[in-house]
């Protein structure tokens, strides 16, 4: 579909940037803060990159105003962050915290004060290790009690000065990452605990939906899906079956839950097949589908490129390249259903991640077609090698051509029908990659560390700071 002219961004168009407790704050176990799955996995060998792990991260739990002074002369709209569930709850459940509350009271209140909207994720994988200790984490559902106990007191306390909520962060990735590829906590491998996890985090996500709509009346709700949009190796008959079935199995497995409370016939087909579908019990169903979000949030970085991969022999969880070094990730797929692939005609960073801004645009359309939500970006940004050069400068052109040509691609995306209701980069700051340390850096703002220092932590504007700010300052004009 080609247009004669850009259509300009809405008025109202929430320009922002976002981040995650764990990978921003620090402050581990201060303020009565208790340990999270995160600050126990990151001690076992071998875990992160070099070891890496946020005791300290960026610092923000004690810079936070520092940083919130940076957003507001960059002129941000809105700001996306996550609470951390062990601050508010050490023990997941029980006994409050109110030092926890406090802090993000502060951090609310000043973000008003320079007029950035804050945007609060409930869940960003960091869940209490109390909660594992006590009953498995989310492979217990007393888990849709506890988090429904959790929101319910973050929407008391801030639902009054907060309008815009993100339920579950990414649930594709902590619960196949935590199950299916042991990357994160708990480390297993095991697909019949994956799709358990996984149907209990999609009644814990409907419940506090729900319960949102009691407490926070005026707000907006929806869970951020890390979405790759696939694309066929070529027309091949059996790679289109099996991009057909990578859609049905990684995206719409989530998606048409989120929307309507339903898992895709074949996907749900190639559970049962495997002995590997989850419990259902009575009145499953008429949760899930009766807690429609108000937008779907779209984290995107790339789209994924797959072929036919046979049942037999087939390739199964491939390697991830978590250092850097191009080339080094390693294909993976279900055997019987799909692989990855290269795709020829795209360039990707260095940690092999596809440069493929016009993928966002054929993510949207496919969402909105099929969904009708408005949809609102929650993620999306570049992850690479800064240099920080002489003078405090880092000429990070290659992000501002990222983010460029990504919001371009939401232009085009809006011109074609799609309703797009903000944009948040990834990230504001640098921050701690989960798997990559500190390395992989994809802020506006570089923050003087590494992985083996936590140097003076302090901020540099990168060129990109200036060019976003631009950006925001013209609504979307001069891009
Ligand atoms: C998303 C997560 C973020 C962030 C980002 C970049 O999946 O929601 O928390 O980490 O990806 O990923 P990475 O740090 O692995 O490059």
């Amino acid at each position: 579909m080609e247009h004669k002219q850009r259509v300009p961004f809405k008025k109202d168009f929430l320009w922002g940037a976002a981040s995650a407790a764990y990978q921003v704050e620090g402050a581990w176990n201060e303020d009565g803060k208790g340990p999270s799955v995160w600050d126990i996995f990151v001690r076992k060998e071998g875990t992160t990159y070099k070891g890496t792990n946020g005791d300290v991260a960026v610092d923000h739990y004690h810079r936070y105003k520092e940083d919130v002074q940076l957003m507001a002369e960059q002129g941000l709209k809105t700001y996306r962050f996550s609470i951390a569930w062990s601050r508010i709850y050490p023990s997941g459940n029980g006994k409050l915290n109110e030092k926890g509350l406090v802090f993000y009271d502060r951090l609310i209140d000043e973000l008003l004060a320079n007029n950035i909207e804050p945007m609060i994720t409930l869940y960003h994988w960091d869940i209490p290790q109390a909660l594992m200790d006590q009953y498995g984490g989310w492979e217990s559902r007393q888990i849709i009690e506890d988090f429904n106990d959790y929101a319910i007191t973050l929407y008391k306390r801030y639902g009054d000065r907060v309008k815009y909520w993100i339920s579950l962060n990414e649930q594709n990735y902590f619960v196949s990452y935590g199950y299916e590829t042991a990357l994160h906590p708990p480390g297993v491998k095991d697909r019949k605990r994956f799709y358990e996890v996984n149907h209990i985090a999609n009644l814990a996500n409907a419940k506090v939906i729900k319960s949102f709509r009691k407490y926070v009346p005026n707000g907006k709700i929806g869970p951020s899906f890390a979405y790759k949009p696939y694309y066929p190796l070529n027309s091949h008959p059996d790679n289109i079956l099996a991009f057909e079935n990578a859609e049905d199995l990684q995206n719409y497995f989530w998606m048409d839950i989120y929307a309507w409370g339903k898992y895709p016939v074949t996907a749900w087909k190639h559970l049962e097949e495997n002995g590997i579908a989850p419990t259902i019990e009575d009145g499953d169903f008429e949760l899930l589908a009766s807690a429609k979000p108000d937008f779907m949030g779209v984290n995107y970085y790339r789209t994924q490129t797959v072929e036919y991969n046979p049942i037999e022999g087939g390739v199964g969880v491939g390697l991830k390249n978590t250092t850097g070094k191009k080339g080094s990730t390693k294909d993976s797929g279900v055997p019987g259903m799909f692989k990855t692939t290269e795709n020829p005609h795209v360039e990707s960073t260095n940690w092999d991640w596809d440069i493929d801004p016009q993928g966002l645009r054929v993510g949207l359309r496919r969402m909105a077609t099929r969904f009708g939500l408005p949809l609102l970006i929650t993620e999306n940004g570049l992850g690479e090698f800064d240099e920080l050069e002489e003078n405090e400068i880092v000429n990070d052109d290659y992000r501002i051509n990222y983010i460029k040509s990504h919001l371009e691609a939401i232009q085009d995306a809006t011109a074609d029908g799609v309703e797009v209701l903000g944009y948040c980069a990834w990230s504001f700051t640098d921050l701690l990659s989960w798997l990559n340390g500190y390395q992989k850096r994809y802020g506006f703002v570089y923050v003087n560390r590494n992985e083996e220092s936590k140097k003076d932590l302090r901020r540099i504007k990168k060129k990109s700071y200036y060019w976003y700010k631009q950006v925001v300052k013209s609504n979307g004009e001069s891009l």
